[in-house]
């Protein structure tokens, strides 16, 4: 059985600031982090492209480049891959309204300029995966795009990407809302029906990230599933969220565990990483949280997957069997309570 590898984006570690209020602990350097995150255990790293090339509106295409291969090395000392790179869209003045359906033809073509960078990016740190978070794809006044040339300019969108690059492969992240209002992709099953018109879907999968999914209201392993069923999961950013409400990207497992075991499960019951897939967390530490604890969120999101992968080790599918020819769900669902609750 594949051992999963982990991933982790330098953004997971952060000072703490929000919408309302400052920062509440230092920045930590970048290259600290990158050290810190290999000593974690992790064995690659998601860049946006502005992480990996700061200020890249500055420079040229060829000295984006240069700054993504000095990166690379950087990498190689610590025995890091890189799993993706993201166009960090949204932070753009150009991207008020969106990137790639941005009412201004303009602004459309500057998001472009930034995913085909991310694609020159990936290719110089040694990896195929461009990993598109439609943040301010949608609409924040529903009469102001019809989402039918709306979601037809994303098509194009990534259209350009995979004639851009043959190997390319492009994963988009869905996500029903926030920032934005209304977003144009807001579920694997978006992501599935955009794949499929695109001119190559081999290329064009997803990326689960489980707060998400509850943010949609669905649950996060049946996403997860239902991607894998069409072989289409590329990667999944675990992490945890109370209910419909702002996006917390809270530590892996922390408010409801049987769904983190049953994402867990069905990873491994469907070999998850053996086409080198990674295990990737997209997880904050609270505000509270104070400098010296600036990595517990990622040490728990860690600890709670691999506690919970032994259980999933440990599942006792005769058992199940057994509850499922009797149709004793209360039977399995006690188990399965048992199971996590160490009573078992
Ligand atoms: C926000 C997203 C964000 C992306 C990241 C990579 O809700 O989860 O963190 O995962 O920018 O594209
Ligand atoms: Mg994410």
């Amino acid at each position: 059985m594949t051992k999963f590898k982990f991933s982790v984006g330098p953004w997971n570690v952060h000072s703490g600031a929000d919408s309302y209020g400052p920062a509440t602990r230092d920045e930590i350097a970048f290259e600290e982090k990158i050290r810190t995150f290999a000593e974690l255990g992790f064995s690659a790293i998601q860049f946006h492209d502005d992480d990996a090339v700061p200020n890249i509106n500055d420079y040229t295409e060829e000295e984006i480049k240069e700054k993504a291969r000095t990166l690379k090395k950087m990498l190689d000392k610590y025995g890091l891959a890189a799993e993706f790179v993201a166009p960090r869209l949204w932070m753009d003045g150009r991207t008020a309204d969106g990137g790639f359906m941005s009412t201004s033809e303009e602004d459309r073509e500057y998001a472009m300029w930034r995913a085909y960078r991310s694609i020159d990016i990936a290719k110089e740190l040694g990896c195929n995966m461009v990993v598109l978070w439609l943040a301010r794809e949608g609409t924040l006044c529903a009469e102001s795009k019809s989402p039918v040339w709306a979601t037809k300019m994303l098509i194009q969108a990534i259209n350009k990407m995979l004639e851009y690059d043959s190997d390319i492969r492009i994963c988009i992240e869905p996500k029903p809302n926030e920032p934005i209002d209304r977003s144009i992709c807001g579920t694997m099953g978006h992501v599935l029906a955009v794949s499929a018109a695109t001119i190559d879907p081999g290329r064009v999968g997803g990326n689960l990230e489980s707060a998400h999914a509850i943010l949609a209201g669905l649950d996060p392993a049946h996403e997860i599933g239902f991607a894998m069923a069409m072989g289409k999961l590329m990667t999944v950013h675990l992490n945890d969220q109370n209910g419909i409400k702002y996006d917390q990207d809270k530590a892996f497992g922390v408010e409801n565990l049987r769904a983190a075991f049953n994402q867990v499960k069905v990873l491994k019951e469907n070999g998850y990483g053996e086409n080198g897939e990674y295990v990737g967390l997209d997880v904050k530490a609270m505000r509270t949280t104070r400098d010296q604890d600036s990595y517990k969120h990622l040490e728990n999101s860690l600890n709670i997957f691999k506690a919970l992968e032994e259980k999933a080790d440990r599942f006792d599918y005769e058992f199940q069997k057994e509850c499922v020819r009797n149709r004793d769900f209360e039977g399995l669902e006690m188990y399965v309570m048992n199971l996590l609750m160490g009573l078992v």
